[in-house]
């Protein structure tokens, strides 16, 4: 069985408009539409987007902006600052990085975390999610919905029931009633053609899509027609795939001339242990997988890897484990050119329970402290004394 999962979708409001009126209080509470130019009824292009003020005038994004002009002429009309809106959008991302590293910005204004293996850092998933509510507010001024659900979809779905300003959370055991009375259009992949094949079949809601058999979906949208059976009952595997989801982390050196001596040998890899852990450390990683790559004279190349029986991400646990690898390597009385380690098979650092074990949260607590003083004085400040 896989994990539970919880993700969390963030959806701003009115984003390009909420933006507006934050840095023009005049235009609070006002109708304010963002787009193109409307000249006064003649002007060609469409909405961007508009204030929730203006979207009770029937204003809405896309429309054509001549349009908007006849509904509400009394709003104000602004073309936007694409620019201002990106940099806002950057500072809402790295708000975001703080209650888990998996974060993935789907557009301008919107991201999924998955916060599965973080939330007990700041409470309940709920409560994470009203932090996340209360840190965008205070950090940019700005109103954000979100949707918490245990897959992508349904989180997606969740964060626009309840717009402006809301939460909504959908529990792995209500998913599927959550689902069933919905629109098939929701499920993600359901276009205006698909829709419309469905309608005719008499299908309109999740829950008349999820009676019909897999075979007969498959026989009309082949492939899809297995992955909407799968969606409307709730199964949907895809991931929160972070810019940078790390699959392993590694530094490796050249000597300047190849090296026979093993002490100096060791000493580099004590090195590029601490620079290892460090960044396991700096990006909230653990890994379970240490692995020595070594570089002969004549280049030919050589890994060796162990497989811990707990993550680490401590530099005494890679050095030593390093150390026991590069031991029992045989260098056949040949120079060596290139070392490196790499740490893979990576959990995020506070997935086991850490907590529980006292010792532990010294330990992390003692390598913090020397991270803080390292980033304060460079890093040559603290190294253990195999590596200085
Ligand atoms: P959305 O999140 O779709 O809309 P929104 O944030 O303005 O409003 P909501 O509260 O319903 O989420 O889009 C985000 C921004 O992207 C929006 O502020 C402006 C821009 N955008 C366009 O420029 N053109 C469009 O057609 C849409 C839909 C959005
Ligand atoms: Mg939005």
């Amino acid at each position: 069985m896989k994990k539970e999962r919880l993700i969390v979708h963030v959806d701003m409001d009115a984003f390009f408009a909420s933006v507006e009126e934050r840095d023009n209080p005049a235009y609070q509470g006002k109708p304010v539409v963002v787009g193109a130019d409307p000249k006064k009824g003649k002007g060609r292009g469409v909405v961007s987007t508009c204030s929730y003020e203006a979207r009770k005038f029937g204003i809405h994004s896309a429309m054509p902006i001549s349009i908007a002009y006849r509904k509400c002429p009394q709003a104000i009309f602004l073309q936007g600052n694409y620019e201002k809106y990106t940099r806002v959008s950057g500072e809402i991302i790295s708000i975001l990085k703080n209650f888990s590293p998996l974060v993935e910005q789907v557009s301008i204004d919107e991201a999924f975390l998955d916060i599965s293996a973080t939330y007990k850092l700041f409470g309940t998933p709920y409560e994470v999610c009203v932090a996340i509510k209360n840190r965008i507010k205070k950090e940019t001024g700005l109103a954000c919905s979100i949707g918490l659900a245990p897959t992508k979809m349904s989180a997606k779905i969740a964060s626009g029931l309840r717009k402006p300003d809301g939460l909504v959370e959908v529990k792995a055991e209500k998913l599927i009633d959550f689902l069933l009375p919905l629109d098939v259009e929701v499920l993600w992949g359901i276009g205006q053609k698909t829709k419309t094949i469905l309608n005719q079949m008499g299908i309109y809601t999740i829950r008349d899509l999820s009676v019909r058999s897999k075979e007969e979906l498959i026989s009309l949208f082949g492939k899809n027609g297995a992955w909407f059976w799968d969606l409307s009952r709730g199964i949907d595997q895809s991931e929160v795939i972070s810019e940078h989801t790390v699959k392993s982390i590694s530094n490796e050196a050249t000597f300047e001339k190849d090296i026979r001596d093993k002490i100096i040998i060791e000493k580099e890899l004590a090195l590029l242990c601490e620079l290892v852990s460090d960044r396991l450390r700096k990006e909230g990683f653990k890994s379970r997988t240490i692995t020595l790559k070594i570089r002969l004279e004549g280049f030919q190349t050589y890994t060796r890897a162990v497989t811990l029986p707990e993550p680490t991400n401590f530099s005494e646990d890679l050095i030593r484990e390093i150390k026991r690898l590069f031991e029992n390597f045989k260098t056949n009385n040949k120079r060596v050119r290139l070392v490196g380690v790499r740490a893979s098979n990576l959990s995020i650092r506070d997935e086991e329970s850490l907590f529980k074990d006292e010792n532990k949260e010294k330990k992390e607590d003692v390598h913090r402290a020397i991270d803080k003083i390292r980033e304060k004085f460079g890093r040559s400040s603290i190294l253990r004394a195999i590596s200085v």
